[in-house]
């Protein structure tokens, strides 16, 4: 059908049916980039999970191979679900992932590359001896217990990994250790637990630096002015801690303990889940993927014939205030852009809405400059709006007046602006500081029913002596619309299904509904190619 066709991304990752859901075992080796991902080869709801495999050297094309690991065998014939990979020492890759085994119980398994000279890794061995590790001992619950992360060395010259798992009924990330990657031992105490939360899915745990090209390997030594990070993906959205991972009790330290979850820093604050990272030994950066699933209901899904992409892979490093990661898109993307337009010196007033044209408003690729003219005007921050930014947007969207932004960028709008998707930011006073509101307002994103539409939002800090401009960047791409703020401080992932993308012929403008003017010292837009992903040329 025509919904199919028109909502389906241009570049941003997905098969060519079918439902996707998280990234697994993404990884560099031998030139080629690897992504694999959650696949259900049958259809276009969750089930049936094999590890669907697509090789590229630009991260941006892909091509699609036959599934690397399939539901085969007694610990995965209930579904191969998420896994890692990790480059040995001799530089020879291998995959821990989870199954669900006859039981459905989660066990873990590995698999190993059956020729390691075929360029594209196609084929993946499983040994006899799978499981490797079992849902066994103090505390475990045998379906809450999966998502190995990417292995490291410490100190000792022993190989460890994380696990996800409900540890005494909260959550935890495992901690096993093991000197030849087959047997592996749990150590007695987590990598790091908490009793703010129940079973974490998906952890992430890396090293960051300052910088975009400061990637770290986890298993090489930790450089003075690194942090760790631990990723978790829980309430349906990916948080994470920095801190310190200290190697003589073997544990991720966080360097703030927030009793609330509410409040812990998410990577994006929309809708992006079970991400991973990897380290990219070819640019020497760390890049992080994460999975979005479809805002429209299962039976659209099963109309369209799939569900779910990822979102684009941005490159992830530490602020250099060593508290917040920051993000990017990875730099092969702007190789999609063709047809550039660019305004200077613009000015927006209260009610300005500035048509951005001659670009292709379905796949483009915006970046703006606001700066603030009166920035005294800014009304007061109240911290309990962080317990629920969602509800914030909503009623600063549109109830809150007389004060800096909203300002932003519309974008998907029909002629008459029945449908239209913002993304804006708002400036508030909080102490010495400012806080910024960026939010993703999904609200009028559409006329059809049966769709989830939230207003999406974060907060992000921003210092007026050092920082003159507060910068957005979207990325559109038909049912796509990927933000970031604050050159990265601030992402909002999102979906959306306007009628008018059907139709054809959407708008796109800059606008400022605050009473104070703001201006736009520079602003680009580009629309995007088509990129090769998981289809044949022509
Ligand atoms: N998806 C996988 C699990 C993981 C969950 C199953 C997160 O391994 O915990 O498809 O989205």
């Amino acid at each position: 059908s025509i919904v199919s066709t028109k909502y389906r991304t241009a570049y941003h990752f997905q098969p060519p049916k079918n439902w996707i859901n998280d990234p697994n075992g993404p990884m560099y080796y031998n030139g080629i980039y690897h992504q694999f991902y959650q696949y259900n080869p049958n259809g276009s709801l969750w089930g049936n999970i094999v590890w669907g495999h697509s090789v590229s050297t630009d991260l941006i094309n892909w091509i699609r191979l036959e599934p690397a690991i399939e539901r085969t065998t007694p610990s995965d014939i209930n579904g191969c679900w998420t896994g890692s990979a990790t480059i040995l020492k001799g530089g020879r890759p291998v995959i821990i992932y989870t199954g669900a085994d006859t039981e459905k119980r989660q066990v873990q398994n590995i698999v190993f590359p059956k020729n390691v000279s075929d360029p594209y890794l196609k084929e993946w061995i499983k040994p006899d001896n799978n499981p490797l590790i079992q849902p066994v001992g103090q505390g475990l619950n045998s379906d809450q217990f999966r998502d190995p992360t990417t292995s490291w060395i410490g100190p000792d010259g022993l190989w460890r990994i994380a696990i996800g798992a409900e540890l005494n009924g909260y959550s935890a990330a495992l901690l096993y250790k093991s000197e030849d990657f087959v047997n592996w031992t749990r150590v007695d105490h987590p990598l790091y637990s908490s009793n703010a939360s129940t079973m974490w899915e998906c952890p992430d745990f890396f090293a960051v630096l300052p910088g975009k090209n400061s990637g770290l390997d986890l298993s090489a030594a930790i450089p003075n002015g690194a942090k760790h990070v631990l990723k978790m993906s829980l309430d349906n959205c990916d948080k994470y801690m920095v801190g310190v991972y200290d190697l003589k009790s073997d544990t991720f330290v966080p360097d703030t303990v927030l009793d609330d979850r509410r409040l812990w820093s998410r990577i994006d604050y929309g809708n992006y889940y079970a991400s991973k990272s990897f380290f990219d030994s070819k640019r020497g950066r760390r890049i992080i993927w994460g999975w979005t699933n479809e805002t429209d209901s299962s039976s659209d899904d099963v109309a369209k014939g799939w569900a779910g992409i990822h979102a684009i892979p941005r490159t992830i490093w530490l602020d250099s205030n060593s508290k917040q990661l920051l993000q990017w898109p990875v730099e092969e993307i702007e190789s999609l852009r063709r047809e550039e337009v660019s305004h200077q010196g613009l000015e927006l007033n209260q009610g300005d809405l500035f048509e951005i044209k001659g670009i292709d408003t379905l796949q483009a690729d915006v970046e703006i400059d606001f700066e603030l003219t009166s920035i005294d005007s800014a009304g007061p921050f109240d911290p309990s709006w962080l317990l629920d930014i969602e509800k914030h947007c909503r009623e600063a969207g549109a109830s809150v007046h007389g004060d800096v932004g909203p300002f932003g960028l519309v974008v998907l709008a029909s002629d008459n602006m029945e449908e239209h998707t913002s993304v804006y930011f708002r400036v508030y006073k909080s102490q010495e500081k400012y806080m910024i509101l960026m939010c993703s307002d999904l609200r009028k994103s559409s006329l059809r029913p049966e769709l989830y539409t939230p207003a999406y939002g974060g907060f992000f800090e921003f210092d007026l002596e050092k920082e003159k401009t507060i910068s957005l960047r979207t990325l559109i791409d038909r049912s796509a619309v990927e933000s970031f703020g604050g050159g990265g401080k601030l992402c909002i992932m999102a979906r959306v299904y306007p009628v008018t993308v059907i139709n054809g012929g959407t708008r796109m403008y800059a606008f400022n509904n605050g009473t104070s003017t703001v201006k736009v010292p520079q602003l680009k837009a580009w629309s995007m190619r088509r990129a090769q992903v998981n289809v044949k040329m022509g």
